[in-house]
């Protein structure tokens, strides 16, 4: 098959209106039962689940379908200790006054600081870094379009994926990351979006009030 030919639109989901009013609700339903933890329990998660949730994300609709994302995923306990230990580092730093006044004022209600322990303690923690260069196949080294939309929708598949599954997650940026690419084997190319810490809440573990507040639909949205 030439890739400039097409193929009739495979796989499509076709509804009757009040079973697609439903779906829509069902969804909706799950994905406001998300929320970010910050208190991880150490038990396990099937590495099944992990690479199933990572080959969704990879399904995400990207610029020239160049696909320019990849997912480190660290879960050997000496990996994570490294990673706590060097995220920490930088936390000090932007927690000491690096982020300056406003940023570490918007972050109060969260109850955030520079201790990490849930880099050591979740199971499994996916670094997604960005390619700048690339191509729809391995080794194609042409320029992407559209990176951090591309991999912030992939992000999103990816989070959605492990919540339906029942893992937990905190999206976790560290600030700066590029330690991750040592850390990782990744080339300088690529930049390092996100940590995101998967696994089973903590016993007891909270959410700040703050987090509950979402902006109703007329606040976020119009119809035109
Ligand atoms: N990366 C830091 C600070 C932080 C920044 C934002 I914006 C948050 O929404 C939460 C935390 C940390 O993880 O503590």
């Amino acid at each position: 098959m030439k890739e400039h030919e097409a193929i009739p639109l495979p796989d499509r989901m076709d509804y009757p209106h009040p079973e697609m009013i439903a779906r829509a609700d069902a969804f909706y339903e799950t994905m406001r039962k998300r929320h970010t933890v910050r208190a991880f329990s150490d038990r396990p998660v099937p590495r099944e689940v992990i690479e199933t949730a990572v080959k969704t994300a990879g399904t995400a609709p990207s610029g020239a379908n160049h696909q320019p994302w990849f997912f480190s995923i660290i879960g050997s306990p000496a990996m994570k200790k490294e990673l706590r230990e060097r995220a920490e580092v930088e936390e000090r730093l932007f927690y000491a006054g690096k982020a300056g006044d406003e940023w570490l004022d918007a972050l109060t209600p969260l109850g955030t600081d520079d201790h990490k322990p849930y880099l050591e303690t979740a199971p499994w923690i996916i670094a997604i870094f960005g390619q700048r260069k690339g191509g729809v196949r391995k080794g194609i080294e042409r320029q992407n379009y559209y990176v951090p939309e591309s991999v912030g929708i992939a992000m999103g598949f990816l989070i959605a994926a492990l919540h339906t599954s029942g893992v937990v997650t905190l999206t976790h940026t560290p600030k700066p990351m590029t330690f991750l690419n040592t850390m990782c084997g990744r080339p300088a190319s690529e930049k390092p979006y996100l940590l995101l810490v998967c696994g089973y809440p903590a016993e007891g573990a909270t959410v700040p009030t703050h987090a509950k507040v979402k902006k109703p639909f007329d606040e976020i949205a119009r119809f035109l």
